[in-house]
């Protein structure tokens, strides 16, 4: 009986740090590291998949340097990979995201949802913008079923364009 306690509260000293005295109870377990292991560290960003080799995406239309006229029809394009909607996770798929006026977003997160980082989560490949005249950057960046971009990431040059008043 007290060569138990002893171990117990041992035990519990040993791995909790002594915060607490051990509970007076002889039931206790008597391996509780076993029962809860330590919690990883949080992750630095989100898990990310691995693009097929060779994979690519690129802006169709309009061409760098073009001079347009709203609405602004922009057409996706994509090599070695798949297009399935957000929430369905596939190997060498993703949906397309398109950059608009913005730098790359971090990449180790979910891409952002809002005017500059237009998700395309049903599975769309082309759309129609009306920007403000004069000079605007267009991007497409793919992202996973979570809308986490790929590692290496798989994103198109960035094309330069000029919407007419
Ligand atoms: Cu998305």
């Amino acid at each position: 009986m007290w060569l138990m306690r002893g171990a117990a509260i041992f035990c519990c000293c040993a791995l909790a740090a002594c915060e607490q005295p051990a509970p007076d109870n002889t039931a206790a377990p008597e391996t509780p590291a076993a029962a809860a292991p330590a919690p990883a560290p949080a992750p630095a960003g989100m898990p990310r998949s691995a693009p097929p080799a060779g994979a690519s995406v690129y802006i169709v239309s309009p061409a760098n340097g073009a001079t347009v006229s709203n609405p602004v029809r922009v057409v996706f394009g994509l090599k070695g990979m798949g297009v399935v909607p957000a929430g369905i996770e596939r190997d060498g798929a993703g949906h397309h995201h398109l950059l608009v006026d913005t730098d790359l977003p971090p990449l180790n997160l979910p891409v952002p949802a809002d005017d500059r980082h237009i998700h395309f989560g049903g599975g769309q490949t082309e759309t129609e913008l009306t920007l403000s005249p004069g000079s605007h950057t267009l991007q497409l960046l793919l992202g996973d079923h979570l809308h986490v971009p790929h590692d290496p990431p798989v994103v198109s040059a960035r094309v330069t364009i000029t919407v007419q008043p």
